[in-house]
């Protein structure tokens, strides 16, 4: 997405994917250590196990590895219930430029001895240290798991189910995605998965999450009724086994995918207040008419991320500078951020100027400078051009 992990020029590459050890799991705490290099999935089905989840859960969960999820302070499809990387992270290690591996391995909850260091890694990209191992906190693996897709007719429909939902369902949604029709055409194009609901403009996806199946079914049940009943949605499918769990979060999750299949794909990842989230994408449809293939929004409207792309047959200079800066000035007017769970890396950090103050900025090179002075941790990535 931003190429925080690809080499540009000179760089030497390191790789983690031996250190791929589960060191240890507590099954009072819910604490797994293990080494940066194991991959999302294995340590998801590891703590499953145990009657525990990964506090993250993604798109690429695959293929991606833990230490590179902790650097890139990756978000994800479970941000909404169990929150950032910087909460659910207990401990590291990490290895500085100097060669000191630094073990801040600690898997306590409370620890409150002045500066937590950890957090300066966490998002960092590797420009200020290898993450080695992590310490995270898994919860307890939820009972029952329910999904319901629905259609809305616009997208203050969506807006409004989604305070609906928060206020119906509270403690056991733990997930709300949207994706408008573009992206439901392009799924079912590219990738042959079918529509589940009448065609709509919006569709959203809910998750719910709870211990108690019953409990959850009777709270689902009587928010699908009110948001029929009230037309915030058109059209609504449930499903509670696993295996069309899947199916509806498939079409969801692989929008990505899709798009790349469509053509240039210019990505953006912005946070932005959830009300005006979807006035960007509408005023870029009117700005690019058919200069783009499709212009399209979707993301996790439950945490305020837009992933706004746009195709078209091929890369195109006057293309590109028809939205950039326009879409970083867009969202700094609107005090949103210009990367919100994709972080900087190499496309991005020219336009960190939109959601950092200079002095902000100023800091984020003197950590730099103190932590790796000779510049050989990810080089050109995650700080501005000029630093
Ligand atoms: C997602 O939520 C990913 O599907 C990818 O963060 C976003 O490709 C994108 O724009
Ligand atoms: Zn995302």
């Amino acid at each position: 997405m931003v190429g925080g992990s690809v080499p540009v020029f000179d760089e030497i590459i390191l790789s983690t994917a031996l250190l791929n050890q589960v060191i240890s799991f507590d099954d009072v705490s819910g604490t797994l250590v293990c080494q940066a290099g194991c991959v999302l999935e294995q340590l998801s089905r590891h703590v499953e196990e145990r009657g525990f989840v990964m506090p993250l859960d993604l798109g690429a969960k695959g293929s991606c590895h833990i230490g590179g999820n902790v650097a890139t302070n990756a978000g994800g499809l479970r941000f909404l219930r169990y929150g950032s990387l910087h909460g659910t992270v207990l401990g590291l290690e990490v290895v500085l430029a100097d060669g000191t591996v630094l073990n801040c391995l600690t898997s306590l909850r409370k620890d409150n001895t002045g500066y937590d260091l950890k957090q300066l890694f966490i998002g960092s990209e590797g420009t200020l240290g290898v993450i080695t191992a992590v310490s995270i906190l898994c919860p307890p693996k939820p009972k029952a798991v329910s999904v319901a897709f629905l259609g809305c007719p616009s997208f203050a429909e969506v807006l409004r189910t989604f305070c609906t939902c928060k206020g119906m369902l509270g403690e056991i949604l733990s997930a709300f995605e949207f994706m408008d029709a573009e992206c439901m055409q392009l799924v079912g194009r590219h990738l042959h998965l079918a529509r589940p609901v009448q065609e709509s403009p919006f569709y959203v996806l809910i998750e719910t999450s709870g211990s108690h199946a019953g409990h959850d079914a009777e709270k689902l049940g009587s928010f699908l009724e009110h948001a029929l009943g009230s037309g915030l949605v058109t059209d609504g499918t449930l499903a509670t086994d696993q295996r069309r769990v899947k199916m509806l979060w498939a079409l969801r999750e692989r929008i990505t995918e899709a798009l790349s299949l469509d053509g240039y794909v210019y990505k953006y990842d912005l946070s932005l207040p959830a009300e005006r989230l979807y006035d960007l994408v509408d005023s870029l449809r009117a700005r690019l008419g058919p200069r783009a293939k499709h212009v399209v929004g979707y993301g996790h409207l439950g945490d305020g991320n837009l992933h706004l792309n746009v195709t078209a047959e091929a890369f195109s200079e006057p293309l590109l500078a028809a939205l950039e800066p326009h879409v970083y000035e867009w969202t700094a007017a609107h005090r949103g951020s210009v990367s919100a769970e994709h972080g900087v890396g190499f496309k991005k950090r020219d336009a960190l100027g939109y959601s950092k103050p200079p002095a902000a900025l100023r800091l984020m090179c003197q950590l730099k400078a103190l932590l790796d002075p000779k510049g050989i941790l990810n080089p050109y990535k995650t700080l501005p051009t000029w630093a």
